[in-house]
């Protein structure tokens, strides 16, 4: 399952991603692993793959966020059109990518041995559809985490274009700190730091990954193309963050008592 490794995370890898905080990791992902990938996901979809603990949200037929259809434990419809579909970690192929070594690497880094994931999660942008995602940062109360994560994987399933709402990203904005406690910045914060001259396209090869911090400001738009736009997007943490009103912890990627298959 597992592609050709592009190389170690060294020092010069953690300079960039501190500096402009994210870093192209490079392609992980094979051709072959990648059809399998995103055929996985349209089974999903269409209902022809189950697991337990899924969560399934169609895109709306507007492209306003605050127009999203509510989440679901199964798909509603047999679709190509969810937007988002979260716990991927229960597929077993999406697991071996979510425990390549390059992200073990990248996490016994920053993290640490024991590492849990929040959101390992699908986010398309179907053919002709997509929603608006507001300029934000990965954190937030309304995620009701007992701490914040700072280190998410995304990773291309599709070529990643302007046409086909590509991310947009404010290299080195993840310096600026938690601008608000909730998950989206401001009018005040997008007019101060997210102007036009700031922002920069995160076009992707399909297969390609990157490691982005998540106070890093980002957001995206729709898709006008006939194709879909879908990412893997994994958001790593200390295994000691909880839920803060269950207390529960959430599945483990690496250490002990991680999901199998894991690396060593
Ligand atoms: O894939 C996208 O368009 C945005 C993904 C995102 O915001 C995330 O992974 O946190």
């Amino acid at each position: 399952m597992i592609s050709s490794f592009i190389g170690l995370y060294g020092d010069e890898h953690h300079e960039h991603f501190d500096e402009f905080g994210y870093i192209r990791l490079g392609k992980l992902v094979s051709p072959n692993e990648l059809r399998d990938l995103c055929d996985r996901v349209d089974d999903l979809m269409m209902g022809h793959v189950t697991y337990d603990d899924m969560k399934f949200q169609l895109d709306g037929n507007s492209p306003g966020y605050s127009k999203l259809a509510p989440r679901s434990a199964a798909p509603t419809e047999k679709s190509l059109n969810y937007r988002r579909i979260d716990g991927l970690y229960n597929d077993p192929d999406f697991l071996v990518y979510s425990q390549h070594p390059v992200f073990r690497r990248i996490t016994r880094r920053y993290i640490g041995e024991h590492v849990s994931a929040f959101r390992a999660m699908i986010m398309n942008k179907p053919a002709g559809l997509g929603t608006e995602l507001p300029w934000h940062q990965d954190i937030g109360e309304g995620w009701g985490l007992d701490r914040n994560p700072t280190v998410t994987i995304w990773t291309a399933l599709d070529p990643m274009t302007v046409d086909n709402g590509a991310m947009q990203i404010v290299p080195g904005s993840h310096k600026l700190g938690i601008l608000n406690k909730g998950h989206y910045t401001s009018e005040a914060d997008i007019e101060a730091h997210a102007s036009a001259s700031d922002v920069v396209d995160l076009t992707a090869e399909a297969g390609e990954a990157i490691l982005i911090h998540n106070w890093m400001l980002h957001r995206s738009g729709v898709n006008d193309t006939t194709g879909p736009r879908r990412a893997y997007s994994i958001a790593y943490m200390d295994a000691d963050t909880v839920a803060v009103e269950s207390g529960e912890p959430f599945p483990v990627i690496f250490g002990e008592n991680a999901l199998r298959p894991a690396v060593s």
